[in-house]
């Protein structure tokens, strides 16, 4: 039943553990509910496969270390529910395809490969053999290696992305996309550029000594739940905290810790002291304002605001940033933010007071066009006050996918410096093409052109998380063969080439047993730290074969002759891999050694650890940019598409939004009160959304608008269902990622 309802208050909490629980026994049954949630981020455990969020040694004693989402995404994956060959032989393809994301994800595991054959209308099983011949046959036939394209989600471990990409580029291709070109691709251009490194440069440990955090552009109650014990910590060790966002997150606004006793009961801590209420896009000129109000208390207090030392020892552009910014245009500053001088100036004194800063961002910040902008003018603002290199500071990027950064450092990228290319070459004896390959972009680009022979995924659910929803699907129904490494179906496998495979395999909870035993795989989380993970259930099938397994088997195939690779072996022994990582991937200096640790290890990050900087001229370079914001018309509104408390990405795992009061829909746009009036419109009724980019109309039909106190000027719907109002060429300058947030639109009453 759809029912919309007052905003939550207060995020976590009893609800939280309840729905956790209720979920895990309906997908799993009460006592592998238990199994399964004691050993979640546990030494010796799994990898919680929700978000990138660290795990925290020192708290890992508790045996529920895990949140409501975490808990969710294990039940999904870890559920009893399989889908059935029976299923396959009655549903055609056609069938599939009117069936919703939702319903087929509650269908269950998939349990053995699946053939669409040409010209056929179902999918049957298939063997292995014969599975793994079907890929071989379409790329040895490609005359050009390019035409074929190889996306990565970010579940894919350490041991499987280095396979992956050293399987593809011996097959002759850097067509490399993934989830991270959507996703933190801005951040990692913005920071490389500036700071020398695209990863954050702050551990869990530095986030609780801060005196102020501010956390632009995320939502962690939902997307990082965990993330908010440690915002709790930093406040009772005296941080504050600053909430930057158009919409008051109910996990900003206030918590209960489902952690600890007293968060069940009682009153919860309110974490934001500040909350900026900030038009969509509006972040580059705060960013800015805020950087210009620094220098002019520097200038009225010399040696009190800006960290002159630092500054002289490790920057570069200081001057020329000063004086860009000595001028500043206020009425523009308010209109782009939509906030009050007084507002910016009070969010400013919070950083004169102090001494160690760190700013937290996420997809609020990455999927704007002005984003690597956004993100460098953050760095201004941090550098001034040496907030990098040292306790309770620096820039800490928020990763989306729990391994997405582990996969970026294992090769997973269209454009690898030649400095991994050299070493890879050397490692395994063959040359791997220099010419760049195509991002996930640049991919639908092709699509859309025709130009894609034989797409390939590893993971994800690349037709229904990009833009332009139906250009992908018509795209992908042009190419010769689609394949998806999948744990569940989603409705990539519905828009198929001529030919098309499923593959199933195993996910983190799953136990991996090869020829040589028990095999773990490892993973990098969000602040650089990596470990190994576990699963300890049965598989949902004997035919499941883990991600390196389908690497290596198609990979025998295709490229028996190219270098010396040791496919077979790589098959059974895990750390047979992780030795080549070691030689190959930066910061990963004996790997399997390091490994041994407690808990693992944390990756060196020369701007964090000692303030080294690996940039053009060694330093970290402030950037002078100019005012950019999101201007709109009468009767226009800007849009951004985002997640439900109720979903992992393009997985729904129920129509509950319940931080948000709403349930039992997903087709809602939230509006601001003030706007409904003045357009004329009332909650509850339904709308087109109607998106307007460079001249060409794109529609969502029959929303149900919810009256909510979103920033003026600012609507929000849920994500994938508004992929459909995305341009694949509205892009984020520099780091080409498809603009989600920040869309101009209209609300048409729906007919
Ligand atoms: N449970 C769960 N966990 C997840 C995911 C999931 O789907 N479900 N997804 C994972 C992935 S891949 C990622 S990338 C992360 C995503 O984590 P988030 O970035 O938190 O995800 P979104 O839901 O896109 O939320 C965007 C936030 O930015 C705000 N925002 C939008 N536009 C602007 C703007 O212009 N300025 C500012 N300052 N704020 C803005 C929105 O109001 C919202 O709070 O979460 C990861 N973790
Ligand atoms: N409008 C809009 N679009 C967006 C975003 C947005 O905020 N707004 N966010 C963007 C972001 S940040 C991201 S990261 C992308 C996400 O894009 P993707 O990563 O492509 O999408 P997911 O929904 O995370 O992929 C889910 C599928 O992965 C498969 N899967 C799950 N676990 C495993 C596993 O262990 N192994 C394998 N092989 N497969 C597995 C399952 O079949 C599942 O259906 O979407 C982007 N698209
Ligand atoms: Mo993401």
């Amino acid at each position: 039943m759809v029912d919309i309802e007052q905003p939550k208050k207060k995020a976590a909490g009893v609800p939280a553990v309840l729905s956790s629980f209720k979920f895990g026994f309906r997908e799993m049954g009460p006592a592998r509910t238990g199994k399964v949630f004691r050993k979640m981020n546990q030494d010796l455990g799994f990898d919680c496969p929700s978000c990138a969020w660290p795990d925290p040694d020192s708290l890992r004693k508790h045996s529920a270390e895990f949140c409501e989402n975490g808990a969710k995404a294990v039940a999904w994956e870890a559920t009893r529910k399989r889908v059935p060959r029976a299923f396959f032989a009655e549903h055609s393809i056609d069938d599939l395809g009117r069936i919703s994301e939702f319903e087929l994800g509650k269908l269950g595991r998939i349990t053995e490969p699946m053939l669409l054959r040409a010209g056929a209308t179902h999918y049957e099983p298939v063997g292995w053999d014969e599975a793994f011949h079907v890929v071989a046959r379409h790329l040895k036939a490609l005359v050009d290696p390019d035409d074929a394209v190889f996306y990565t989600s970010g579940r894919t471990s350490n041991e499987a992305a280095f396979l992956y990409q050293t399987f593809v580029r011996a097959y002759g291709t850097n067509n490399l996309p993934d989830c991270s070109n959507m996703c933190h691709e801005s951040s990692g251009t913005a920071l490389t550029r500036v700071i020398g490194s695209g990863k954050g440069a702050v551990t869990l440990d530095m986030l609780e000594e801060a005196e102020l955090i501010v956390v632009v552009g995320q939502n962690p109650g939902t997307n990082a739940p965990r993330m908010l014990t440690h915002l709790e910590i930093a406040k009772k060790n005296g941080g504050d905290i600053v909430s930057v966002n158009p919409l008051p997150e109910p996990g900003l606004m206030n918590f209960k810790n489902p952690q600890r006793p007293s968060g069940w009961v009682g009153k919860g801590t309110a974490l934001a002291d500040q909350h900026l209420q900030i038009r969509i896009g509006g972040d580059q000129a705060l960013f800015l304002a805020v950087g210009h109000l620094l220098l002019a208390a520097e200038a009225a207090a010399p040696g009190t605001v800006v960290d002159k030392d630092f500054v002289d020892q490790h920057t570069s552009g200081y001057e020329l940033y000063a004086k860009h910014n000595s001028e500043l245009d206020w009425p523009a500053v308010e209109q782009a933010t939509g906030l009050t001088r007084a507002e910016i100036e009070e969010f400013t004194q919070r950083f004169i007071k102090s001494k160690a800063t760190v700013i937290c961002w996420a997809m609020g910040l990455t999927q704007h066009r002005e984003a690597v902008a956004t993100i460098t003018e953050i760095v201004n603002v941090l550098l001034l006050q040496g907030n990098i290199g040292k306790p309770g500071a620096g820039p800490c990027p928020v990763r989306g996918h729990s391994n997405v950064q582990g996969d970026r450092s294992m090769g997973i990228w269209e454009r690898m410096p030649e400095a991994f290319l050299d070493r890879l070459d050397h490692e395994f004896s063959f040359t791997s093409p220099r010419e760049h390959g195509v991002d996930a972009a640049e991919t639908v680009h092709r699509l859309r052109a025709g130009a894609v022979r034989v797409f390939f995924a590893m993971g994800g659910n690349f037709a229904s998380a990009t833009p332009d929803t139906e250009v992908v699907a018509e795209g992908l129904r042009r190419c010769d063969l689609t394949v998806h490494v999948s744990t569940k179906l989603n409705r990539s496998h519905t828009v198929v080439g001529r030919e098309a495979l499923i593959l199933p395999t195993l996910g983190r909870t799953d136990h991996d047993h090869t020829a040589a035993g028990a095999q773990a795989v490892t993973v990098e989380d969000s602040q650089g730290a990596v470990h190994l993970s576990r699963g300890n259930l049965m598989p949902p099938g004997p035919e499941l074969k883990s991600e390196v397994g389908i690497v290596c088997g198609i990979a025998e195939l295709v490229v028996p002759e190219i270098g010396q690779i040791p496919w077979k072996d790589f098959a059974d022994d895990y750390s047979l891999i992780r030795q080549r990582i070691g030689r190959v991937c930066d910061g990963y200096e004996d790997f399997e050694q390091r490994l041994q640790a407690k808990g693992g290890f944390l990756l060196a990050h020369a701007a964090r650890d000692r303030r080294e900087f690996k940039t053009s001229d060694a330093r970290a370079q402030f950037s002078a940019n100019d005012l950019s914001w999101l201007p709109t018309e009468p009767g226009r509104l800007l849009l951004q598409t985002m997640r439900s408390h109720d979903q992992f990405n393009t997985t729904i795992y129920g129509l509950e939004d319940r931080y948000r009061g709403v349930h039992g829909t997903r087709e809602v746009v939230f509006v601001n009160p003030d706007d409904l009036a003045e357009l004329g419109l009332k909650d509850g009724q339904r709308v087109d959304i109607v998106s307007e980019f460079r001249g060409v109309e794109r529609r969502a039909a029959g929303f149900r608008l919810v009256s909510y106190p979103t920033a003026r000027g600012c609507v929000a719907a849920y994500y994938p269902e508004t992929n459909v109002l995305m341009s694949a060429d509205d892009l984020a300058k520099g780091s080409n990622t498809p603009v989600a947030k920040g869309l101009t639109v209209r609300l048409e009453p729906a007919s």
